[in-house]
């Protein structure tokens, strides 16, 4: 996970086929990492004056409860005045205070990372003009993924259907994100993490803070799970890793032993990553049986939504009544909420193949942006796992 101010998205992953070079930047970066988002600009202000009964703002419901936001590296570690070596000499301080890892082992580590110039320039690389959903969509929504994720899945039902039925995380989706995200596991990331996280925390001003962070709590992960060799990982050039492509904080706060063997062992042991995929969802607030999405049907004349928080947030604060008002009503047929007086939703808008998308998102749409904040992304890990639950007997 990673946001969308950095190269194309943001951070992480590697998505897709690295057919597309250019996108995969973009959704690498996925997930586990999000920075905080933005704070957010408010609603829009009316362009002509109100007359005599002002409308009350609508009410707004809670917001789902999230974890706390991770920490990130202090100033004398991040700030691009003070010289390398002297904010060096600050992370190891920072890292032995912060999370007790021996001082030797912090500087021992550090004198093996390797500057790559070359994840310099994917971060700075600018931003491409955003592909519209009907672009989007066929990379990750297409026959073979589909057929893939379906393959992998009545491979590796037991376990699946075993951690499913534990978390209310359906393992389509759990199959979905690892499709979307690694091509199934066959595409993990081929930097160095110590290495990408290095170079982002000292040679990368604008996101050392995060990064630095990161590189931190790579630390304390090695610390946690003794059998990862530190110096030895691999993953994107944002430094997440394994078929669910998380990033150290994720890995060391939000991964599960899924086999009880004592490890957490995310890179390619599956009972563990699939285990660990559905906490992450679990802890972002998944709610088991509820819908994701719905289409909507759009009043004539309707004017686009915008959520009030911020144009970009997908927190489904929105009762479907206050929806239904401006414009926007599931469509017949499409899924509601389990309680519609208690969860509500936001609305999105695509440029799909066949013209224009009204979505109205859900508590658990807004969970899978939580791996990557794009709405693309989460429709697309939406209807890949509906794809591949489609094409897979019941048990
Ligand atoms: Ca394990």
């Amino acid at each position: 996970m990673i946001r969308r101010d950095a190269p194309p998205f943001s951070t992480g992953k590697h998505a897709p086929a690295a057919a597309l070079i250019g996108l995969g930047a973009a959704l690498l970066t996925a997930c586990a990492t999000q920075a905080s988002p933005p704070a957010s600009a408010a609603a829009a202000q009316p362009s002509t004056p109100i007359a005599a009964t002002p409308v009350a703002p609508p009410a707004l419901l809670p917001a789902v409860p999230q974890p706390p936001e991770r920490p990130v590296a202090p100033e004398s570690v991040t700030d691009p005045a003070i010289p390398q070596a002297q904010r060096e000499t600050a992370f190891v301080d920072y890292t032995v205070r912060t999370y007790g890892v021996a001082p030797d082992l912090v500087r021992a580590t550090l004198a093996q990372a390797q500057q790559q110039p070359r994840i310099i320039e994917i971060m700075n690389r600018p931003a491409e003009k955003v592909r519209p959903w009907r672009d989007y969509r066929p990379i990750f929504v297409n026959e073979e993924r589909i057929a893939g994720g379906r393959a992998f899945y009545l491979d590796n039902r037991a376990a699946l259907d075993k951690v499913a039925a534990e978390t209310g995380v359906p393992a389509e989706y759990i199959v979905a994100i690892i499709g979307v995200e690694t091509s199934y596991g066959r595409i993990t990331g081929n930097y160095r993490v110590l290495d990408a996280l290095y170079t982002l925390a000292f040679s990368y001003p604008r996101r050392a803070p995060f990064f630095a962070g990161e590189l931190a709590q790579l630390f304390a992960l090695a610390k946690a799970e003794p059998q990862l060799d530190l110096a030895a990982l691999n993953g994107s050039y944002a430094g997440a890793m394994g078929m669910g492509q998380f990033m150290p904080s994720s890995y060391r706060l939000w991964a599960r032993d899924g086999d009880g063997d004592g490890r957490r062992d995310l890179l390619d042991h599956k009972p563990d990553v699939f285990a660990s995929i559905a906490n992450y969802f679990v802890l972002h607030g998944w709610q088991r049986g509820a819908p994701v999405v719905a289409r909507a049907q759009r009043t004539a004349g309707a004017a686009d939504f915008v959520h009030a928080s911020d144009p970009k947030s997908l927190a489904p604060v929105y009762p479907l009544s206050v929806l239904a008002e401006r414009g926007y009503a599931p469509r017949a047929g499409e899924p509601l909420p389990t309680d519609p007086e208690r969860d509500g939703a936001s609305v999105i808008h695509l440029d799909g193949a066949g013209g224009r998308e009204d979505w109205l998102v859900y508590r658990n749409f807004f969970v899978i942006s939580r791996y990557n904040h794009s709405p693309m992304y989460s429709l697309a890990v939406h209807q890949l796992a509906q794809a591949i639950r489609a094409g897979v007997p019941a048990s």
